[in-house]
């Protein structure tokens, strides 16, 4: 077992391996052969362990939600019912798309674990990304995920009693909540020593961002968004290491965030990192043509959420007045959030490995340079109306 004193302890090996022969449904899903199974941990997210273990026959992904965020390696204390939050998360996101949601086989709260399938042959989207690979159906299959959960779990598609409820339960989700709060809304907008970027490089443009007032008045805007709006229930993470995808098939993973909050808050922080795949290509292998295809993605993103979003609203009798200047609320949302999400992850505390892995460190800063002021001129763009303010100019 893993529990000592009440709070769970990392599994080896051999103890995972143990617990697994002693839980009648994983045990059965191996075939009861646990001493055939190998097991590696492979997670690189920034909370979690995942270990991979693969038997004969089949395969799960477990994740373990250690009592301390894996970023910080133990130094930052956090509860471990944060898997929880997301296996609730998942199964309510199954509802609405489950085309785009990995099984869950068990979840253990005491021992802060839980099994899902194991994707294969699936990578992370940012993976993807950096080699310039192409996902034809991606932009189909995200924006029917996007339309479907945020649609299901608004006013507009869920039965008003069961919304009360899953959001009292959801408003529980503090700590992670907290952690978006202070690294994606205040800190990279202030003084902090989690902040970190390109130095001496980037100062002045840093420097400059902390002081213009348009834009922090944004940015408390948007964050005022996120603490007070209940739209739907969010992924509360989805960026492009919370997908993995093949070629046809697109899973939506890690919604350990999740939370009732503004609609475009999910849509922007995914096509945020899609623009800073795109801003980071030159350090990449990446085809030229596959720039311009990025930002057709994020443009046919938006454009498809908004039509089967629509859709949806349409079939149940909601009136396309009340649906349009709704929308146009949620893409002003979309932009903003994109442009924070950018900013966060070149001059915040958690960054992402676009940038990280350009070895250049001149192309590096030139990259983070192009994409931080891009992201500066959205969030002091007067109307924010059409998506295709997101992609212009570039
Ligand atoms: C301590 S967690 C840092 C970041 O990683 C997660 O994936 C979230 O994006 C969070 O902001
Ligand atoms: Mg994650």
């Amino acid at each position: 077992m893993s529990v000592q004193d009440g709070s769970p302890t990392a599994f080896s090996e051999a103890t995972l391996k143990a617990y697994l022969a002693q839980t009648p449904l994983l045990a059965q899903h191996f075939g009861g052969k646990i001493a055939d199974l190998s097991v590696t941990e492979i997670g690189d997210g920034n909370l979690n362990f995942v270990f991979f273990v693969r038997g004969p026959d089949a395969a799960l992904a477990i994740k373990q939600a250690l009592p301390w965020s894996r970023m910080s390696k133990g130094a930052r204390a956090l509860g471990s019912n944060r898997l929880g939050f997301e296996t609730r998360a998942l199964q309510i996101f199954a509802e609405f798309a489950p085309q785009h949601v990995p099984h869950i086989y068990h979840y253990d709260e005491g021992n802060a674990l839980m099994a899902q399938e194991f994707l294969t042959p699936h990578i992370i989207l940012r993976k993807g990304l950096m080699a310039a690979q192409d996902y034809p159906l991606l932009g189909d299959h995200i924006s029917t995920y996007l339309a479907n959960c945020l649609y299901g779990s608004s006013g507009l598609g869920m039965a008003p009693s069961r919304r009360r409820a899953l959001q009292a339960d959801f408003a529980r989700n503090i700590e992670l909540c907290e952690i978006t709060e202070r690294l994606v809304f205040t800190h990279p907008f202030q003084t902090a020593a989690s902040n970190r970027w390109s130095t001496p490089d980037l100062d002045a443009e840093v420097a400059a961002l902390q002081a213009n007032a348009a834009l922090i008045t944004r940015v408390q805007a948007l964050k005022l968004g996120f603490l007070t709006q209940s739209e739907a229930l969010l992924h509360g993470d989805l960026h492009s290491g919370s997908i993995m995808l093949t070629a046809d098939q697109t899973q939506v993973i890690d919604p350990e965030f999740a939370t009732f909050g503004p609609m475009g808050f999910d849509i922007g922080m995914l096509l945020g990192n899609l623009m800073l795949a795109y801003f980071a290509q030159p350090g990449h292998a990446g085809r030229p043509a596959y720039k311009a295809q990025t930002l057709r993605l994020v443009e046919q993103i938006w454009q498809e959420f908004a039509r089967k979003f629509s859709d949806l609203a349409k079939a149940d009798g909601w009136s396309t007045p009340l649906v349009q200047p709704l929308l146009s609320g949620v893409l002003a949302d979309t932009i903003g959030y994109a442009a924070i999400e950018m900013i966060r992850r070149i001059i915040g505390a958690a960054h992402i490995a676009e940038f990280e892995t350009i070895a250049d460190a001149k192309l590096r800063v030139k990259c983070e340079k192009a994409a931080l002021n891009h992201a500066v001129a959205l969030l002091t763009h007067p109307a924010p109306d059409t998506i295709g303010i997101l992609t212009a100019g570039l």
